[in-house]
């Protein structure tokens, strides 16, 4: 649930990024980071070294700027998808504001991708989350490959409801952006909606 601090003049939110190991999530955040000028930094952070799959979560603080007088804070997490119960993921889960589903659209990945989109939809469930009504944004993401699936194919898949989303190439910095700003524009519709 979204945080206000008067005093501090910030409201904070939780958005988790979820998808099949190496979908790209981490890429997202890396870039996210490369993206946001230092000044916006919350802190400095440890994403994982290596490519790969996430042994733990990432976690990164940014800011998206003003709004009327307050800072949105965005506090971004990746959620390793092994990961699926457990105080980790009693953790994860709680209080989150928004999520985005990071689709690796690699052929090679559609049955990972598949299962890494009903486990985020039961364990949602789980929480008593209601999936239908949280901010969400669907991430197309490794367009640079040969073997991307097109676009229409992944929608049916895993954008059923026309949520917002973006095309991406994480690791080129491509659409990473556009992705976190349409989360960050429905959490603050929200918001307003709700106060
Ligand atoms: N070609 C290409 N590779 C990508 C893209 N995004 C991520 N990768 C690569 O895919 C692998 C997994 O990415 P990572 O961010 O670690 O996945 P995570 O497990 O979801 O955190 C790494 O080798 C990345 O460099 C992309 O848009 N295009
Ligand atoms: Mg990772």
């Amino acid at each position: 649930m979204a945080f206000t601090n008067y005093k501090t003049q910030e409201i904070n939110c939780k958005v988790i990024y979820f998808g099949a190991a190496n979908s790209g999530k981490t890429a997202n955040l890396r870039s996210i980071y490369t993206k946001t000028s230092p000044e916006f930094h919350a802190q400095e952070l440890e994403l994982g070294k290596e490519p790969g799959p996430t042994a733990y979560f990432d976690f990164l603080p940014v800011s998206l700027g003003k709004v009327r007088d307050f800072h949105l804070k965005l506090h971004l997490y990746t959620f390793p998808v092994r990961q699926r119960e457990g105080l980790l993921t009693d953790f994860l889960l709680q209080g989150i504001d928004g999520l985005i589903f990071v689709v690796d659209s690699q052929i090679d990945a559609l049955v990972d991708n598949l299962d890494a989109y009903s486990a985020m939809k039961s364990m949602i469930d789980r929480h008593r989350l209601n999936f239908g009504e949280l901010p969400r944004v669907v991430q197309y993401n490794k367009r640079d490959m040969s073997n991307a699936l097109p676009v229409d194919f992944l929608r049916h898949e895993f954008n059923p409801a026309g949520n917002p989303e973006h095309e991406a190439v994480a690791v080129q910095s491509v659409g990473t952006m556009e992705t976190l700003q349409a989360l960050g524009r429905q959490i603050l519709e929200r918001l307003s909606q709700n106060s």
